[in-house]
């Protein structure tokens, strides 16, 4: 018989509960840290420690099934996702904040079957928020349904989205003109610092839209389900259907602010996970 995805999720929960212990006692101390992609780019030890934590205890209850974690794919590596159950990991998704000290950043824990996200659990141990949800299941922050907002136009809402690692002058050109035009067509623009956190909020009606280039899969799988399970829309910028492997997302509270804030972006070309 088919595991139920609320086991699954239990699962994903407990598992990042344990990590999220492990994030929250680093986060007071001093972190040592390496650069990736860019100066801008950060891991540190807690990152690459926390992702093996949570490899190895996934694997001793599911050892078939496969993982996708931001510290064990090789800088340029293509990602291989499969039909198989996979995990798709991001240790601590917000490395700059942690490296800071803001405490928005999370353990992020998806699992996909079939390549459909099914199940996601964003953690934030500072903070103490536990978001989670699994398809057909609603979405929940601490046990809590969480809804999106109900507001319907660009011009009434607050749109998240980040800057990213990346310092290339070109992309950042093109990704300021975008903030230019959507802070001129809403009530602001704001950057929490992670993918997965600026989906939670969107997810529980703080903020109605999200978009940002260059992120990896493990930055939104498992948000994105929360996000979509509280009734948004999850989807490319373009307006078509959302690509995990694109390096590219669009976010809305529902499908009418998606419309209005889509013809505003000038699309950012990253290579493909
Ligand atoms: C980060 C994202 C953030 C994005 C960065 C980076 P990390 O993930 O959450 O939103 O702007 O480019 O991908 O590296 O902290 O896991």
């Amino acid at each position: 018989m088919d595991t139920p995805l609320s086991d699954y999720l239990y699962t994903a929960r407990q598992v990042a509960l344990k990590a999220g212990e492990v994030v929250k006692e680093a986060f007071y101390k001093e972190k040592e840290q390496k650069t990736k992609e860019s100066y801008a780019d950060i891991v540190t030890e807690t990152d690459q420690a926390v992702e093996k934590l949570i490899i190895s205890l996934l694997k001793e209850k599911y050892p078939t099934h496969q993982f996708i974690g931001e510290e064990s794919t090789a800088e340029g590596k293509t990602v291989n996702w499969t039909d198989a159950p996979t995990w798709i990991i991001d240790p601590i998704d917000g490395t700059s904040n942690f490296v800071h000290s803001i405490p928005q950043t999370c353990v992020c824990i998806g699992l996909s079957i079939s390549k459909q996200i099914v199940v996601g659990v964003v953690h934030l141990p500072i903070t103490g928020q536990t978001y989670s949800a699994y398809k057909g299941g609603g979405a929940c922050c601490n046990d809590q349904r969480i809804t999106v907002s109900k507001v319907k136009e660009l011009k009434k809402s607050v749109v998240i989205t980040e800057a990213g690692n990346s310092r290339d002058p070109q992309i950042l050109a093109t990704k300021i003109s975008n903030f230019h035009r959507v802070i001129e067509a809403s009530h602001g623009v704001r950057m929490i610092g992670s993918a997965a956190v600026d989906l939670c909020m969107v997810a529980s009606g703080s903020g109605e839209a999200y978009f940002e280039y260059g992120i990896h899969i493990w930055d939104f799988a498992a948000a994105g389900i929360i996000l979509t399970e509280a009734g948004g829309v999850l989807l490319d910028p373009s307006g078509g259907d959302v690509d995990f492997l694109s390096r590219r997302v669009m976010a809305a509270c529902n499908q009418d602010v998606a419309n209005q804030l889509s013809p505003l972006l000038n699309h950012v070309e990253f290579k493909r996970d």
